[in-house]
């Protein structure tokens, strides 16, 4: 009997049960009776236990393999015909190279046990922004993250109707080996298959791998953008909300920037903050000539580590109900979760993040691996906007680039006009974290933080976003910051969380005209006494030396820029070569 109504859907799965074999299929509808079943049946295989559901109602923990905890890039490809048009980026292999591949290791996945249907949306159902999607996978703490992350089940096959078109995702844990783990995009063929991975962002299709790594394929071609944002809602005292988005690296604090909580001085004038995403936008152009944002996801993948009721209180309180936890430590005194930099007072009777036996005070190992997740719904969050599900979305202000610089990047800086934004955004640099496989703290060139996520070779996105602003007649302002400017001892200068307001309100006031901006070699950046210090220990001093623009790094910058660059080839725009000129006169 046909799964769906959609005879699209039906004849891709008649296909995938062909090879995967599956001993039995279910098509998940989003009904809560079936989800409780499947968590139910996770708990008795032991892939989810159950948390204490006083303190944490709904709560599971999950544990990845040891070996199998965080994206490999190395493993990710995109596969387009031509090996040109996935650039210098990406790892490609030929489509059907890639297939014929695959298809062996999908041969008879599923033998024996359960292939899960899950119908799912980016964006608000039925709402101009809406993609649609279909994941088939064998893993239940899959369909209950997916769950959490988008909008599942029968309204999403309703939206697609009889012949509707959507994203092909195939994902099969086989035997999590890691020398046969593939995470492969077909971008022309809207298709994605995973295979061999049980970590979130390998396996929960939606994320990565549709909403930024096909999306920005679709954007390219339907004039639209999907990026590596978060972004958020600045409410005045007059009560006047103004959106940015914010695109920085994995595991820089999109999720604490998106969630932040005001100073004092600004909390007592009637300033608030407002989610509404942390990690992924999808932006188009309004009718009024602005440019409009969405998120397209329904919970936060949030990385667990050094989230604490100080650091990000909103994104502590988002995990206290029906959030599932990946590899933190668990307290096996009252069964809760605990993670490094929760406080400062870690468990004694635990198990750490691969259930070992493990005591936080006298263990010198981590309990909570360093890139632990939780998945959150996004309406736990105290601070949800209230626009989260407006299917317009939100209008863009400002676009906020930024990484993990300990010397180069000053505090704040504006680009000259949307070009240099661009330029700005494709030189945008960050020391590594544990969010990828790999050496953490190694500098790597993240153009726009979307280097592990673009679908198509990053030359064309450049021109993309070069075009998109010819279509955008009220441009939002460029802008980027460095939270993580060291001392010589290796400190952090600027306070970070709460206090990067400061910088959002001198953004905002460039955006709206409210405030002037002095030129330096690289942008306009602010007069110190324009950043509001007041109720901090920085001193204006402090504040000159992160704002400052030591030339001579800025050279050794450029010269690794030109070495960046020539990657590209003639893929290049000749306009962010010209902006590369620019600004080597303007050092000179
Ligand atoms: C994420 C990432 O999980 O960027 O958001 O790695
Ligand atoms: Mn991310």
């Amino acid at each position: 009997m046909a799964l769906t109504n959609n005879v699209k859907v039906n004849a891709w799965l008649d296909e995938v049960i062909a090879l995967v074999k599956p001993e039995k299929v279910e098509l998940i509808t989003g009904d809560q009776a079936q989800l409780d079943r499947l968590t139910a049946e996770a708990v008795s295989t032991g892939e989810f236990i159950t948390l204490n559901q006083e303190k944490l109602p709904g709560c599971y923990l999950h544990r990845s393999d040891p070996t199998d905890v965080a994206r490999v890039e190395a493993r990710t490809f995109i596969c387009s015909k031509k090996e040109e048009d996935a650039g210098p980026t990406n790892n490609w292999m030929d489509p059907e190279e890639m297939k014929a591949k695959l298809m062996k290791l999908y041969d008879g996945s599923m033998a024996g046990r359960t292939m899960y249907v899950l119908p799912y949306s980016m964006s608000v159902v039925g709402s101009p922004f809406a993609k649609y999607g279909i994941e088939v996978t064998d893993s239940i703490y899959v369909v209950i993250s997916m769950n959490i992350m988008t909008r599942v089940g029968q309204p999403v096959l309703d939206a697609l109707g009889t012949d509707g078109d959507f994203i092909k995702g195939l994902h099969a844990k086989k035997d999590l080996d890691p020398e046969e783990r593939y995470i492969v995009q077909f971008p022309e063929e809207n298709t994605i298959m995973s295979i061999n991975s049980g970590y979130g962002g390998n396996v929960l299709l939606g994320k990565k791998c549709f909403a930024l790594r096909i999306a920005s394929y679709l954007g390219r071609q339907e004039n639209w953008m999907a990026e590596h944002m978060l972004i958020l809602g600045i409410e005045n005292p007059q009560g006047e909300v103004r959106y940015v988005t914010a695109a920085f690296p994995s595991a820089c604090g999109k999720t604490n920037l998106a969630m932040l909580i005001p100073p004092e001085g600004y909390r007592n004038k009637g300033y608030k903050v407002w989610c509404v995403g942390d990690d992924i936008a999808w932006l188009r152009v309004g009718e009024d000539g602005r440019l409009w944002a969405v998120n397209p996801e329904n919970g936060f993948f949030g990385v667990a580590p050094g989230t604490s009721a100080k650091s990000n209180y909103n994104a502590l309180a988002a995990t206290r109900k029906n959030t599932l936890f990946t590899n933190v430590a668990l307290d096996k005194s009252d069964m809760t979760v605990w993670w490094e930099g929760l406080n400062k007072t870690p468990p004694t009777n635990a198990e750490d993040w691969q259930g070992r036996p493990w005591n936080g005070e006298t263990s010198t190992e981590k309990g909570a691996h360093p890139n632990s997740r939780f998945t959150a719904p996004a309406k736990n969050c105290p601070c949800i906007s209230p626009e989260f599900e407006n299917p317009k979305g939100v209008p863009v202000s400002a676009i906020i680039f930024g990484g993990r610089r300990a010397k180069t990047a000053p505090l704040v800086y504006q680009s000259r006009d949307w070009q240099h934004g661009v330029f700005v955004g494709s030189i945008m640099a960050s020391e590594t974290t544990a969010a990828a496989t790999g050496a953490v703290g190694v500098l790597r060139r993240d153009p726009m933080a979307m280097r592990p996520f673009c679908g198509y070779h990053m030359g064309d996105y450049w021109q993309h976003w070069l075009d998109m602003g010819k279509l955008i007649p009220n441009q939002p302002k460029i802008f980027n910051v460095n939270w993580f400017r060291t001392d010589d001892e290796g400190n952090f200068i600027w306070p970070g969380f709460g206090d990067n307001m400061r910088v959002l309100e001198w953004i905002l006031k460039r955006c709206f005209d409210e405030v002037d901006a002095q030129e330096t070699p690289i942008g306009y950046e602010p007069y110190p006494t324009d950043i509001n210090l007041e109720g901090t220990d920085v001193s204006l001093e402090t504040l000159e030396d992160l704002l400052s623009v030591d030339k001579d790094l800025w050279m050794e910058d450029v010269a690794n820029i030109e070495e960046f660059y020539k990657d590209f080839g003639d893929k290049l725009p000749a306009a962010l070569k010209d902006e590369l000129e620019t600004l080597k006169k303007n050092l000179a």
